[in-house]
């Protein structure tokens, strides 16, 4: 990224995330000639490439299912200018007027608040649930697995790199406040408790669903943006089925549009968007 005297804006946790969905105008694209759209194509696969090679930067890039839209990019980077400089470039890379917004969707990679902590699991779950004492070498063993595994966890949630897995289901949404569902009324040990059965569930698509969870409170329409990504849609249905029996989605949760796309390379992509 070219314009360095712009300073940086850049969060003290977490990167900046863009979801980028557009409908291709075949209309202007047909009215090039054949050296344009290779020019043309030349100049977003380089761009692609400058982007993935920029640091802490990542860019999927994915063909959107039905006519919502036609391309989509999912962009992570810590610079919301550098974010902001590329999110233009790309809109603008195939030449003016052939890619247009039909969605976009502005969010930050967070932790949550109700990640387990050491003392939790020592005392829920080790001292509580599995009996163990307090101290004992199969008690530090656990405690010393926790913490690696939390660490590696805790580090993806602000910092993922995400798999080429083919499918990708992106979807925003909220909490719900209304009336007596008002998820920011209740106290934060009845948040947690629910979040807790929230897990329980996801955790079972452990292996199958790779969800990153990005923070939009301020940022944008809703107050989160869900990524899932998975080997088999079979795997999106049933758990954004399953989720909805769950009390924090079954009464908590406000939905926006679902976009489902391919993970492609870009060679493909322009095949498959018929470019
Ligand atoms: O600390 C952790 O990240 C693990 C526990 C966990 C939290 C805190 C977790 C696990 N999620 C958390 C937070 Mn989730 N999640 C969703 C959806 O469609 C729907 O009904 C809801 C959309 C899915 C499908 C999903 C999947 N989760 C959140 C939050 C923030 C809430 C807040 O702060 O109030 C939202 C909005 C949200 C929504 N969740 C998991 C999953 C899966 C698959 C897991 C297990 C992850 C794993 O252990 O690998």
């Amino acid at each position: 990224m070219s314009d360095s005297n712009v300073s940086p804006l850049v969060s003290r946790e977490g990167w900046h995330v863009m979801h980028l969905f557009y409908q291709i105008d075949h209309s202007q694209w047909s009215l090039l000639g054949d050296d344009e759209k290779r020019a043309a194509k030349t100049r977003l696969t380089e761009l692609v490439q400058e982007i993935r090679a920029t640091k802490d930067t990542h860019l999927l890039t994915f063909a959107i299912a039905t006519p919502k839209a036609d391309i989509g990019f999912m962009l992570l980077t810590p610079d919301l200018q550098v974010a902001t400089a590329y999110e233009k470039q790309l809109t603008l890379s195939l030449g003016p007027e052939i890619l247009s917004p039909a969605y976009s969707y502005l969010s930050m990679t967070e932790s949550s608040e109700y990640t387990t902590t050491s003392a939790q699991y020592a005392a829920e779950t080790l001292i509580g649930e599995k009996g163990l004492t307090e101290g004992s070498a199969e008690f530090e063993q656990a405690m010393k697995e926790f913490e690696e595994r939390m660490a590696h966890y805790l580090k993806h949630r602000l910092y993922p790199v995400l798999p080429d897995w083919p499918a990708i289901c992106f979807y925003p949404m909220s909490k719900r406040r209304s009336g007596a569902d008002n998820w920011y009324s209740l106290s934060y040990e009845a948040r947690r408790e629910l979040m807790s059965g929230h897990a329980r569930v996801g955790r079972t698509y452990s292996g199958r669903i790779l969800q990153l969870i990005t923070g939009s409170t301020g940022l944008d329409e809703y107050e989160w943006g869900v990524t899932l990504l998975a080997k088999d849609t079979i795997d999106i249905k049933s758990i954004v089925y399953e989720m909805r029996f769950d009390e924090v989605s079954a009464r908590y949760a406000e939905f926006g549009d679902f976009y489902i796309g391919m993970q492609l390379p870009l060679d493909e992509l322009f095949r498959r968007v018929c470019l």
